[in-house]
């Protein structure tokens, strides 16, 4: 899983799909992703906001005609990064969890609209930690900001901890670029803390503009993404309007059955667990039953690990399984077959060649 580079000219094929036209995006992307596999999942953007199918098609007649660049999303782990790009994008391409640390890859988001393209980079939350899987997390979000034409910062206003501090030092350190702060959980935050908070994120980061938002009831998000677009370059598209991610449906199932550990397993044990796609089998063409066909593998560090994830009589697995396949079928809009293996692969969070071959670290740095 490559990032994609800074400013990539319009993709070619590798990143594009047939225009999915209806709500049935999922099978229609079964498609693309057989043409494909291992490529972006694409499709149209579905939000709330977003526009309708029969929308018009941008226009991209030249400079000042149409907006597009890219938007690193930054902020503490668990600030509601995810949550905030799923819910532009309408798909849940980013898994979400109430644990810190979840997401550990940059993940492209795309969101196009008549008048502009949003290229959001869901990161990795910023921390301190001295193990190499979080070192390589934040540095995916250092290399995102360092990619992109605009800074959203995005703040957990409920908890401002080291964290936070952090990634307030980060924002602050970015070079010649917007700031945009959007102080998340608004729906969780009464005025008089609300205030109080603005006013101290103004006076530290001095930013473009400021607001309040709630990622998961919506407030503000309408207002956010118009800021955003103020800020965007003139530009024609500079990705497929189809696009979605740059993810594909390996990656996300890999990702969803480890949302689905995150949620179900505590202590240390969502942290060390990693998951491999071992079969990735589509439906064929015409099937009468179609069904995905998915084998993965469940990597933790210790026996004692391997133990909790199993459980009695294989109990948690089953639920594990349970959860995931569930939400795999939901965003396929298929059946899906999903097994699961669980291993010891000893020390793989410190290891970087087995990070490499997990996906978290670029393969030139394997060695
Ligand atoms: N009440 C409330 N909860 C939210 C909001 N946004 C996100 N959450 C919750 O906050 C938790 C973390 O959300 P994520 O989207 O996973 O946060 P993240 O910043 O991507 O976290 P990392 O990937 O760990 O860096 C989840 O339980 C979300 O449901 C919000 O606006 N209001
Ligand atoms: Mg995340």
């Amino acid at each position: 899983m490559s990032p994609a580079p800074k400013k990539p000219p319009r993709p070619g094929p590798a990143l594009l799909g047939p225009k999915a036209p209806t709500a049935r995006a999922a099978t229609d992307r079964v498609a693309t992703d057989q043409a494909v596999t291992d490529q972006a999942v694409t499709d149209q953007a579905q939000t709330a906001d977003a526009p309708s199918a029969d929308a018009p098609r941008p226009s991209p007649d030249g400079p000042g005609q149409y907006k597009a660049g890219f938007v690193a999303i930054i902020g503490a782990p668990n600030a509601g990064k995810s949550t905030l790009m799923n819910r532009y994008l309408g798909q849940k391409v980013a898994i979400v969890s109430s644990k810190p640390q979840t997401t550990r890859h940059r993940i492209l988001g795309v969101v196009t609209q008549p008048e502009a393209q949003l290229i959001f980079w869901d990161t990795p939350g910023v921390h301190e930690s001295n193990k190499t899987l979080n070192q390589e997390m934040v540095s995916k979000a250092l290399s995102a900001m360092a990619d992109s034409d605009v800074c959203l910062f995005l703040v957990d206003g409920e908890r401002r901890d080291q964290a936070h501090d952090k990634a307030l030092e980060t924002v602050k350190a970015r070079k010649d670029m917007p700031l945009i702060v959007a102080i998340n959980k608004a729906d969780l935050i009464g005025p008089e803390k609300l205030t109080q908070i603005i006013e101290e994120l103004r006076e530290q980061t001095s930013p473009d503009r400021l607001l309040a938002v709630s990622a998961k009831t919506g407030r503000g998000l309408k207002k956010l993404k118009k800021f955003l677009v103020s800020f965007l370059p003139d530009s024609p598209p500079l990705y497929d309007e189809d696009t979605l991610t740059d993810q594909s449906l390996r990656a996300i199932t890999a990702e969803y059955v480890r949302e689905a550990v995150f949620e179900l397993t505590h202590q240390e044990i969502p942290y060390s667990t990693a998951v491999t796609v071992d079969e990735f089998r589509e439906p064929k063409a015409g099937d009468k039953n179609p069904l995905y066909r998915l084998s993965v593998t469940v990597h933790v560090e210790r026996e004692s690990q391997k133990k909790v994830m199993i459980g009695r009589g294989g109990q948690m697995l089953r639920q594990i399984g349970q959860k995931a396949r569930l939400r795999l079928e939901a965003f396929l809009e298929t059946k899906v077959f999903l097994s699961i293996f669980v291993r010891i692969t000893d020390h793989w969070t410190e290891d970087r060649r087995t990070l490499a071959d997990f996906g978290y670290l670029d393969t030139k740095d394997k060695d």
